[in-house]
């Protein structure tokens, strides 16, 4: 039989993303607390360990989508386009790993499975899937937002005969060259995989459920000077992105759309179609394209037109073409439309034609064509948000379980801490901000890790949000979000995009601005909203 010890630390991290890999540094270096972290993952990286598919990169601009808070590295960080590859965000992660000696705390290859709040130790024991059992006080949650993977499960996948792959555990380097290759799903990573693999393999068929909007992203080398001038400017841009709404690096728009005439809206719209960038072309131009019918259909319709002078067959350009609301996370690509005026390059439109199952040799859909495939790649998304915490065993206060606490709908105050759970953080957990993510993840994890200085400098034995701050946030998300076109229509941003999933507010969309204002505020009114109790009045009741 094997024997478990029990080690006690001062914090368990989870997570060996950006938000996993910042809690590590402030707590273990910068606190000097004992760390013990977890990833399943083989190595650190998060979304940029697993995402190895064919064209993965950010649609974040490069000199952004990196920790703002080391001056010293930001000197030292270089890129060489507009956009960051997947190889490019691992080797800066890897960077900051070695440069803070931050191996020593991560324990990799190693799940999560369990942690339990011990009411009376005031302590959470946590399991791993290698059966270690650990006690800490503090527990931080970087499980990732787009980390669980959605794998749908679709009739026949266990009788084909090539192979099945999912965009998010994808296999480094692998050759699909003079294969035949169906990609399922259009959203960010679809659009990335076929424009990548469409020019490479044999024949490529992509099966689109629900046709997006997406603009050209602007993918360009960038040179040294262009470096040398975001170096000396980064205080300013930093400034600029964490005093913004959508954190992207540039202002966004007040003006209506419907206040300018169609010439100037045409030519508004062109000039951002040309510069790129999705969320630039949602935001930056107009002020009400993500609030207004009106105004989103002005957008809707320009990139509509776009579409049609982009595909040469009338057929493919139709079923590329999306009818619905401009309401999801903004796409953008590098020559996605482009990609289907190739031959080899083929679209299945899922709603006049759905898949009717899959077989040894393809996928065959409704109208009772077999399309021929080697391989089926699967980028359909993720179980978003709350996907990583509903997998694990996670109980807190009276032994009330995660699932059962977060029955219907994932809650949360200010997306970082839940009542129940105490001296329990989550980094982008139900209702944070929505935006260019790093600097929102800085944000959490700078407040997030003060207040437990302040608790550890306080002799507190737990901090917790009340039930009713929970509510008030939950609330306060809700209102924002329906001010808004994104829950109009079904997408991961309110987890309307995996069978069987509740449909909830999962989202602060009031802006990163006006988010870290109120962190702030909470922070100077001696952790308004939050529950602390000092380890003398614990042991008393
Ligand atoms: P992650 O990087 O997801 O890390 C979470 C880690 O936790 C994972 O490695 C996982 O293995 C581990 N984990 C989870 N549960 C357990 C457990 N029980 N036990 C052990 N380990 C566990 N955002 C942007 O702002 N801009 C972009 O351009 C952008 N592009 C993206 C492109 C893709 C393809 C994807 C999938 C996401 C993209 N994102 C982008 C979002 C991206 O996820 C975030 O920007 C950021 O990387 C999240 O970091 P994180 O540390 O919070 O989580
Ligand atoms: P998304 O944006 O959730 O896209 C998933 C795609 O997969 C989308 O086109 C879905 O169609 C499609 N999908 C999902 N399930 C199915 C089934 N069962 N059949 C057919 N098609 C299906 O995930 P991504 O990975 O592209 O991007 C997620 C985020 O990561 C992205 O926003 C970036 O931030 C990075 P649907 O639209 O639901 O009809």
């Amino acid at each position: 039989s094997t024997t478990t010890t029990t080690q006690t630390v001062d914090a368990i991290v989870i997570g060996a993303g950006f938000g996993g890999i910042q809690a590590t540094h402030r707590l273990g270096n910068e606190f000097g607390m004992t760390v013990k972290a977890f990833d399943k993952a083989a190595g650190p990286g998060g979304t940029w360990y697993w995402n190895r598919y064919p064209g993965a990169m950010s649609d974040t601009e490069s000199h952004i989508y990196r920790f703002s808070f080391d001056k010293e590295m930001l000197q030292e960080d270089t890129w060489s386009n507009t956009y960051l590859m997947q190889a490019d965000i691992l080797a800066n992660i890897e960077r900051v790993m070695d440069r803070y000696d931050l191996w020593q705390y991560f324990e990799f290859n190693t799940e999560v499975t369990s942690a339990i709040y011990l009411e009376d130790a005031e302590l959470w024991e946590v399991t791993t899937s290698k059966g270690d059992v650990y006690r800490a006080k503090y527990v931080v949650n970087a499980l990732g937002l787009l980390s669980a993977v959605n794998l749908p499960d679709i009739k026949g996948m266990d009788t084909f005969e090539g192979e099945i792959l999912h965009t998010g555990a994808y296999p480094e380097g692998k050759d699909l060259t003079g294969l035949r290759v169906g990609v399922i799903g259009s959203g960010s990573t679809g659009t990335q995989v076929v424009t990548a693999l469409g020019p490479k393999v044999k024949h490529l068929t992509h099966f689109i459920r629900t046709p997006q909007y997406s603009v050209p992203s602007g993918f360009r080398p960038v040179d040294e000077a262009e470096v040398l001038e975001t170096r000396e400017n980064f205080d300013a841009i930093w400034d600029q992105v964490k005093n913004s709404a959508v954190a992207f690096g540039f202002d966004e728009s007040t003006t209506p759309a419907l206040s300018v005439s169609e010439e100037e809206r045409q030519r508004v719209y062109q000039e951002a179609w040309e510069r790129g960038g999705g969320f630039r072309f949602m935001f930056g131009t107009f002020g009400d394209i993500a609030t207004d019918l009106e105004a989103n259909e002005t957008a809707a319709a320009f990139i509509r037109s776009k579409i049609r002078e982009t595909v040469k067959d009338e057929e493919k350009a139709r079923k590329l073409t999306p009818t619905d609301l401009y309401a999801r996370r903004p796409l953008c690509d590098g020559g996605f439309f482009e990609t289907f005026n190739r031959d080899n390059v083929d679209v299945v439109a899922l709603k006049e034609t759905p898949i009717e199952e899959i077989v040894p040799n393809g996928i065959r859909t409704a109208d009772g064509t077999v399309h021929e495939l080697d391989v089926i790649i699967f980028a359909t998304g993720f179980d978003a948000v709350d996907g990583n915490y509903r997998r694990m065993n996670i109980r807190g206060r009276n032994g009330i379980h995660i699932n059962e606490y977060w029955d219907g709908q994932p809650t949360s105050f200010l997306g970082v801490a839940t009542a129940n759970f105490p001296n329990w953080f989550m980094v982008l957990g139900p209702n944070g901000p929505f935006t260019n993510l790093v600097p929102s993840i800085e944000t959490q994890v700078e407040w997030f890790t003060d207040f437990i200085k302040h608790a550890e400098d306080n002799g507190l034995a737990s901090i917790e949000p009340s039930q009713e701050s929970v509510d008030e946030w939950t609330k306060t998300c809700s209102e924002i979000a329906d001010m808004t076109v994104f829950g109009k229509v079904d997408s991961w941003i309110f987890g309307a995009n995996v069978a069987g999933k509740t449909r909830s507010v999962l989202f602060y969309v009031g802006g990163l601005k006006n988010y870290r204002d109120i962190l702030k505020d909470i922070a100077d009114n001696d952790y308004r909203g939050f529950e602390l109790r000092s380890a003398v009045a614990a042991s008393v009741a």
